[in-house]
């Protein structure tokens, strides 16, 4: 039996191959796709998502909805950016229009009602901030009874996190940052959740070997496509900067199709909304459960990348 997900992100270049990624899964039935602000620009995100649907979805039925969300701390344009660049890719623009519509809901609206008239559970990935689903839980709490799991790329336990801000005391990952409070939120429901923090991101870092494996098999249009998407987010040079790239989105999106690509354990925790480590997630005997992922086996990944990414000509 299929299993059904709700997709929601943020725009960045993993984000958007994370939704091509998911539109190759067998079993897996996309039932909708929500983008937030945060780590791009909405309009040109929304676009791009829409192409990829039309380029990429094998014939799938599907709107992409708009978030209104705000957040707290806004990304470096910098990063937000890359975005413009996806959506101006030849490969999605080929046809020189796009089928796939813009739902005529805010996405979390989108979200709420797909939830409500679901008649079976879903999954939800989210591989940006927790907003849209935050207010989803505000308007009606009990579409926790349709979500089986959230899969959520965010968070981190280490002392260090990925945010070097001068209002934040470095120890966030930048997807909690954006919006601490619809963290706190979500992390006070009752939903399961597996938590795809830096402890294991951190371990699929985007190398130049990485860059050439793709380069190397160009010849197939899905792997064209991600290597020209990452050749829009700076490499990993000679030393680790702020824009390093990892895999944090995909890796999220490839455990949710096959979690013995990695390790995880049960952990309890909670995080904090006070400044400057507003958006910290930490661990606590008091806090909630959540099933972190915090190792991943390289070699299966990367295949998994490239066998899903063969699946489409
Ligand atoms: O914190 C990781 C999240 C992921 O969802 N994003 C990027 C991924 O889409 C924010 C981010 C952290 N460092 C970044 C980020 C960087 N150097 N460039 C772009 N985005
Ligand atoms: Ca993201």
């Amino acid at each position: 039996m299929s299993e059904k997900v709700y997709f929601n992100h943020d725009g960045g270049v993993d984000d958007l191959i994370s939704l091509f990624l998911l539109l190759q899964m067998d079993n897996t039935e996309l039932i909708g796709v929500g983008a937030v602000d945060a780590d791009s620009y909405v309009g040109p995100s929304v676009q791009a998502s829409r192409k990829i649907i039309d380029r990429f979805g094998h014939g799938v039925n599907l709107a992409v909805a708009t978030s209104n969300s705000r957040g707290v701390h806004p990304f470096p344009k910098e990063w937000r950016i890359s975005t413009y660049s996806e959506n101006a890719l030849p490969i999605l623009n080929e046809s020189g229009k796009i089928v796939t519509p813009e739902a005529n809901e805010p996405a979390h609206l989108d979200l709420l009602h797909k939830l409500q008239s679901s008649s079976d559970k879903v999954t939800l990935v989210f591989t940006g901030p927790l907003t849209d689903l935050a207010r989803a839980l505000e308007l009606d709490s009990s579409i926790t009874k349709k979500i089986k799991r959230l899969v959520w790329m965010g968070g981190t336990f280490l002392e260090k996190g990925n945010v070097e801000e001068p209002d934040s005391d470095n120890t966030q990952e930048w997807n909690a940052f954006w919006d601490p409070e619809a963290v706190k939120t979500v992390f006070d429901s009752d939903i399961q959740i597996d938590l795809v923090s830096l402890e294991s991101t951190n371990n699929v870092p985007l190398t130049q070997a990485v860059r050439l494996h793709w380069a190397a098999q160009r010849r197939y249009p899905g792997l064209d496509f991600i290597g020209n998407s990452y050749a829009f987010v700076p490499e990993l040079g000679l030393f680790e900067t702020y824009s390093t790239y990892y895999l944090w989105d995909v890796l999220t999106t490839c455990y949710f199709y096959d979690s013995s690509l990695v390790k995880t354990k049960e952990v309890k925790c909670d995080v904090s909304t006070k400044t400057p480590s507003d958006g910290r997630t930490f661990l606590t005997e008091n806090g909630r459960k959540a099933n972190l992922v915090y190792d991943v086996d390289n070699t299966k990944f990367f295949e998994l990348i490239d066998e899903l990414a063969k699946k489409v000509d």
